[in-house]
């Protein structure tokens, strides 16, 4: 299903006169309204293929109709996100769950939907049918060197299916760890999970990223392999230049402050971007900016602050990419309003006036500072983000559209209730 531009453009001429009310009101006290702006447009952020259709748990899934049933149907549904907010411009894939059977036939669908492939994700936390060895204990730690072996190939495999889509990162996530105490030497797992890296590393093209994700518990309970953003900054800075520490929002102890996570991996230049979601117990997906707004606020503060730092260019010197899961909400729905959050904190932070917070900072002025911050995520920056989707083509309100195209309904007609997407 596509979703046609003239109806979008039908879309956004009913909402016209209100939205650039609101825009002109918001934009008058908006210094850098133009940057902002031009920022914003720039700016995409990288849908998960493996959170098109219905999440689960180990309690329950509830299927939702109309899933895609192929990688084609999935890059259909990004296609159908970026149409109506224009910052879904790329897609990131999951191997084995979306195999591309013709690279090339796929990266021409991609592109007829405005889309590139972002960092490709190995997975040796599942086992194959067809796999001799199994990843129970373990892959890149594991203490048998077959099994380490197959995980190694699988992840060097992947890299050679993202050179064919032109992606040029990929992403290891391990589950590797422990369930309990004595069941692992953690130096020994620390060495043979470093040698295997080492040995996919070295599988890189010259221009590719590899990107460790760290988790602090799940799927094993006593330890994990990659546990932190220490562990993983540890791994990186052994591997090499190429090498890179993934934020998975979903992955820290309780209360942890991500923000200075974010600030320091940023100042060592080894910060490869991002799993947005959000969660208020464990790793639980949900939609970005449904629970803790403020924190994603204060993690893009210090991006922009940040990345300013070292000259970087927001758009492309980072990995932008959702990872969440819709156990209950229309995947794409989910979808469109992790986006949104992720531009309405990414413009705040934009807006907040530097110059003040750094001379209250530098006489201890915590009040003032605070105000200063909050100044900014107090206002209401939401036309902006309609304006920068409007200028880029897309609908005022991506949302509201989705809903009075009735895409879901058409998507159910075209593929019926039952269908299930591979994927989490
Ligand atoms: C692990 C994780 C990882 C993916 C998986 C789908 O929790 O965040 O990024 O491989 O989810
Ligand atoms: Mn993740």
């Amino acid at each position: 299903m596509q979703v046609e531009k003239y109806k979008i453009d039908g879309f956004n001429n009913e909402a016209l006169a209100d939205h650039k009310r609101r825009f002109e009101f918001v934009a008058a006290d908006v210094a850098n309204v133009d940057d902002v702006l031009a920022k914003l447009e720039a700016f995409q952020i990288a849908i998960p293929s493996w959170a098109l259709g219905t999440g689960g748990t180990r309690f329950g899934r509830f299927s939702g109709g109309g899933e895609p049933r192929s990688i084609e149907e999935k890059i259909e549904d990004v296609g159908v996100l970026h149409a109506l907010n224009k910052s879904s411009g790329a897609i990131s894939l999951h191997i084995p769950w979306d195999v591309p059977q013709n690279h090339q036939a796929i990266k021409t669908l991609a592109a007829q939907h405005g889309l590139v492939f972002d960092a490709m994700n190995s997975n040796t936390f599942q086992d194959q049918a067809d796999a001799p060895e199994s990843y129970k204990f373990g892959s890149l730690q594991h203490v048998d060197k077959a099994v380490r072996d197959q995980a190694i190939a699988h992840n060097i495999e992947v890299i050679k299916q993202g050179v064919l889509l032109g992606s040029k990162s990929l992403t290891v996530w391990l589950a590797d760890g422990s369930s309990f105490p004595g069941q692992l030497n953690f130096r020994g797992a620390f060495e043979r999970t470093l040698d295997s890296l080492k040995q996919i590393y070295a599988a890189l093209p010259d221009d590719w990223k590899l990107y460790l994700e760290y988790k602090c518990y799940e799927p094993n309970f006593y330890s994990t392999t990659v546990a932190d953003w220490g562990q993983s900054l540890l791994y990186v800075t052994k591997l090499g230049p190429k090498a890179y520490t993934l934020v998975d929002l979903g992955h820290h102890l309780p209360n942890a402050n991500i923000e200075q996570i974010v600030s320091l991996l940023l100042m060592e230049g080894r910060l490869a971007g991002f799993h947005f979601n959000d969660s208020k117990y464990g790793d639980d997906d949900l939609t970005v900016g449904s629970i803790n707004p403020y924190q994603l606020f204060l993690i893009f503060n210090e991006l922009v602050e940040g990345m300013d730092a070292r000259g970087m260019n927001h758009a492309s010197d980072l990995g932008w990419m959702i990872d969440a899961s819709h156990n209950l909400k229309d995947p794409i729905e989910d979808l469109l309003q992790s986006v949104q959050a992720i531009q309405i904190a990414y413009a705040q932070a934009l807006i907040v006036d530097k110059a003040a917070l750094q001379a209250a900072q530098k006489v201890s002025d915590v009040a003032l500072a605070q105000e200063i911050l909050q100044k900014a995520y107090r206002t209401d920056v939401r036309a902006l983000v309609s304006e920068a989707s409007l200028r880029a083509g897309g609908a005022i309100d991506p949302i509201g559209a989705y809903r009075k195209l009735a895409v879901r309904e058409n998507l159910i007609k075209e593929r019926g209730e039952k269908t299930v997407a591979t994927g989490l």
